[in-house]
């Protein structure tokens, strides 16, 4: 069975062998492909009803055991960070896996990160600029209906005083290049590759 299959079937006793296996012969990158296209797949089938949420809660599950195999094999921290940027997902939402992947992969990429974790609320975001006073915030969202709590944050940071001390970078499913401008967010990014590009540049516009 494909890992893709894999995933999508909630086989989570099988994944951490076969990802084991898979990195023997392909790089680590091309296999958290698969693992995702799994994901994605699960994802069509449930909005398709042909999937019920608990089974699409496994195959989730199943991913981030696969991800557990991979996370070590795709890079080492780097000792000195480029940046920091402080992470999260927004108020209501619970969708984490493509937030999760962004950090290891900013990690990867040298930077530090602040991982706030999911369903963070507004305050939280503030709170935790005004501590770590990071260079970029990240904001992730899958939801449309959470989508717009990005704008809330962006907002209330403004109140707060801090919005000239950091940039903002959003990411997830629904959002796009135009929301970002809309909402007034610094830079968007469709994946964790781009958004290691988004990064390095929206640094070196803070120096
Ligand atoms: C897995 C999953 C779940 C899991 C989440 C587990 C977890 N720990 O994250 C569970 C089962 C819990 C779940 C729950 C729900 N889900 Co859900 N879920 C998904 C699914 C299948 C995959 C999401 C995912 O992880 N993708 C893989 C990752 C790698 O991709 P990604 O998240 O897009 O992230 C990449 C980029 O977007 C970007 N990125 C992401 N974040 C950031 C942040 C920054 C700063 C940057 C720069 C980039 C960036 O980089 C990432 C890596 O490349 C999607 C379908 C889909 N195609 O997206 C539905 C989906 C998002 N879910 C959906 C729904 C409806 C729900 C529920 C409301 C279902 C319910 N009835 O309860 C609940 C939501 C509960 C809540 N309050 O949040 C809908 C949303 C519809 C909509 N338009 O709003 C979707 C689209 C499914 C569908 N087609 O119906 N879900």
């Amino acid at each position: 069975m494909s890992i893709k299959d894999i995933v999508s079937d909630g086989d989570i006793y099988s994944i951490q062998e076969v990802v084991e296996n898979a990195v023997k012969q392909s790089k680590p990158i091309k296999v958290l492909d698969e693992l995702v296209d799994g994901l994605r797949y699960a994802g069509e089938l449930f909005a398709n009803d042909e999937m019920y949420i608990v089974d699409l809660m496994v195959a989730a599950e199943t991913f981030q055991e696969g991800l557990k195999v991979l996370q070590p094999l795709l890079g080492e921290k780097k000792r000195e960070a480029i940046g920091k940027v402080v992470i999260g997902t927004v108020e209501g939402d619970v969708h984490d896996i493509g937030k999760n992947i962004v950090k290891i992969m900013l990690e990867t990429a040298g930077f530090e990160v602040i991982d706030l974790g999911k369903d963070v609320p507004v305050d939280n975001f503030i709170n935790a600029i005004k501590e770590h006073q990071p260079q970029i915030l990240g904001l992730s969202a899958l939801l449309t209906s959470t989508m717009v709590e990005m704008e809330g944050v962006i907002k209330a940071i403004d109140e707060a005083g801090h919005r000239n001390d950091i940039k903002i970078m959003i990411g997830g499913a629904p959002v796009s290049e135009r929301y970002a401008q809309s909402i007034g967010a610094d830079a968007f990014a469709g994946d964790a590759v781009h958004a290691i590009d988004e990064a390095k540049k929206l640094i070196e516009m803070s120096k």
